[in-house]
C-alpha cells in the first residue's frame, strides 16, 4: 500500500497524518506532497524522516491512494492525472462533491456504494459531514421533508491564518487580517463567498450536499453558516422535520446506537456537546434533542465536531480504510 498525502503541510494536511497514525492505517510508503516551496522540506512522522516531493514525482510513484486536501484548483488539475496513473483520490476539496460521475462519501451512510471504478472519491464539507451523520438514522426511520440549520463553526475551517488572526487579535498583536473583519469577542456571517441568491457558497454546499448524501432531492434545506472565535470544531443548531412523528427516547436510542455519533444529553447536569470538549475527537456529538412545539415532526437538535477530524482527516481516513478493506484498492 503507497500512500500519499497531497497537502502535507496544511491544517487538514497534518491531521490526516495524525488520523492514519492513531488509526493504525498500514502503510508500505508514504509520500508526502506539498507544492513547490515546500519541496524538500523534512518533515518526520512515525520516527522516520520523510523528504516532501511536488506533485509530478508522486503521480509518477503511482501510489494506490492519494488524500488530497490542496484546494479545489489543485484537485481539478492533478486529481485526475493520479487517478490516470491508477491512484484512488480522496478529495477534501469542494471540486469533485456536486460532479454526477463521483460519489460524495460519509462512510456511516454510503460508502457501500463505492465501486472498483470509482477513482475520485469527494469527501464532504465539513459542516456537512457531522450534520448527515447525526440525521442519517432519523432519515431512515422518520424520513427528513425539511432542515433548517444554523452553523457556528471554527477558525480552523479557514486554515492557520484564520487562527493566527484570532490569536493575534486575542494578544493585541497586529497582524495580516484573513477576514474582512475582526473575528475575536465578534461573529461573522459570512462564510466563503456571497451568492446571487443571497447565501453563501458554504451554505450551497451545505444545502446541496445533503441532497446529494441522501440521494433525495424532495428534502428542503436552507442553512445560515457563520463564523466565531473558536478552535475546537463547528456547532449546528438543527431543526429538523419529518414525515413521520417520533418519539424522543426512542431518537435517543437510535442516535446512540448509531456508529460515529455520542449523545451528550443532560441539560439539567449542564451535559451538551461543546467545541472545547469535541477538540480532537473522531465522534460527532449530539445534544440539547427536544420537540419544536411550533410545528408538528419536528425536531430540534444540537450538533458539534471537530471539523479537522470528523469534517476531514478521519473521515478521508475512513474512506481509505473502507476501500482496502473491501479490496478496491
Ligand atoms: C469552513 N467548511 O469551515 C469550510 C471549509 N473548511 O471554512
Amino acid at each position: 500500500m503507497k500512500l500519499a498525502i497531497v497537502g502535507a503541510t496544511g491544517l487538514v494536511g497534518t491531521e490526516i497524518l495524525e488520523v492514519v497514525d492513531l488509526h493504525k492505517f498500514k502503510f508500505d510508503e508514504l509520500l508526502l506532497v506539498a507544492s513547490e516551496r515546500s519541496v524538500g522540506n523534512k518533515l518526520s512522522f512515525q520516527g522516520k524522516e520523510h523528504t516532501i516531493i511536488g506533485l509530478k514525482e508522486a503521480v509518477a510513484a503511482k501510489p494506490d491512494i492519494a488524500i488530497f486536501s490542496a484546494g479545489g484548483s489543485t484537485s481539478l488539475e492533478w486529481a485526475p492525472k493520479f487517478a490516470e496513473a491508477g491512484t484512488v483520490v480522496v478529495d477534501n476539496s469542494s471540486a469533485w462533491r456536486m460532479d454526477p460521475t463521483k460519489k460524495l462519501v460519509v462512510p456511516e451512510i454510503n460508502a457501500k456504494d463505492l465501486r472498483i471504478d470509482d477513482r475520485i472519491i469527494a469527501n464532504p464539507n465539513c459542516s456537512t459531514i457531522q450534520m448527515v451523520l447525526a440525521l442519517a438514522p432519523l432519515h431512515d426511520k422518520y424520513g427528513i421533508k425539511r432542515i433548517v440549520v444554523s452553523t457556528y463553526q471554527s477558525v480552523t475551517g479557514t486554515g492557520k491564518a484564520a487562527v493566527d488572526q484570532m490569536m493575534n487579535e486575542r494578544s493585541g498583536k497586529d497582524g495580516d487580517m484573513v477576514y474582512p473583519h475582526k473575528i475575536d469577542l465578534n461573529v461573522l456571517p459570512h462564510i466563503d463567498v456571497f451568492q446571487e441568491n443571497g447565501y453563501t457558497k458554504e451554505e450551497m454546499k451545505m444545502i446541496k450536499e445533503t441532497k446529494k448524501i441522501f440521494g433525495d432531492d424532495s428534502i428542503q434545506v436552507t442553512a445560515t453558516t457563520v463564523r466565531i472565535p473558536v478552535m475546537g470544531g463547528h456547532s449546528e443548531s438543527v431543526n429538523v422535520e419529518f414525515s413521520e412523528d417520533f418519539d424522543l427516547d426512542e431518537v435517543r436510542t437510535v442516535l446512540s446506537g448509531t456508529p460515529g455519533v455520542v449523545v451528550q444529553d443532560d441539560p439539567a447536569n449542564n451535559v451538551y456537546p461543546m467545541p472545547i470538549n469535541a477538540h480532537k475527537r473522531d465522534e460527532v456529538f449530539v445534544g440539547r434533542l427536544r420537540r419544536d412545539e411550533s410545528q408538528p415532526n419536528t425536531l430540534n437538535m444540537w450538533i458539534v465536531a471537530d471539523n479537522l477530524r470528523k469534517g476531514a482527516a478521519t473521515n478521508a481516513v475512513q474512506i481509505a480504510q473502507y476501500l482496502v478493506d473491501h479490496s478496491l484498492v
